[in-house]
């Protein structure tokens, strides 16, 4: 078992795409252990994408990424990293095939409407980016 960071991007759930995306996970057998509807701050749009920044989609992408309400899950499951970013599909939503969250949904490479974190390293910077070590901690029973 593995764990990984996803996003709805603001995209999504301006969409109401959220149950549709949560869906396709549950489908799939993974298990949603931390999640939150949240904004991103500036700040935190600047470390998420701190490998971006000097590329010239960055402003729009801290643009999009800001706009609006997100939705933050930490996901888990076999080689979670790999199995969820092969069901939300390529970044550009052209090239992903049908079948795939950005493949069925997408057509704009900045408004992709997920995020999933590419390694497990990444996984959890962005998981202590998002989440505090009480939402991670899970209910108590
Ligand atoms: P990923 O989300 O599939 O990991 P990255 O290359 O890490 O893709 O890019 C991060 C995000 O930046 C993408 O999901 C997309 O929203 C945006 N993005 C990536 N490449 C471009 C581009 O060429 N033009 C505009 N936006 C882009
Ligand atoms: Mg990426």
């Amino acid at each position: 078992m593995s764990r990984t960071f996803l996003m709805v991007k603001p995209d999504g759930v301006e969409r109401r795409l959220v149950g549709e995306i949560l869906s396709r996970l549950e489908r799939k057998m993974l298990r949603v252990t931390a999640m939150k509807l949240t904004r991103v701050s500036r700040d935190t749009a600047h470390a998420h994408y701190e490998e971006h920044r000097d590329k010239p989609f960055f402003g729009d992408l801290v643009a999009f990424i800001t706009r609006g309400a997100v939705v933050a899950m930490v996901v888990e499951g076999p080689q979670a990293v790999e199995t969820v970013r092969s069901l939300m599909g390529a970044t550009n939503p052209i090239a992903a095939p049908p079948g795939t969250i950005r493949g069925d949904f997408g057509i704009e490479i900045t408004e992709n409407l997920v995020h999933g974190s590419d390694s497990e390293a990444s996984a959890e910077r962005e998981i202590s980016l998002y989440f505090t070590a009480d939402e991670l901690a899970g209910p108590t029973s």
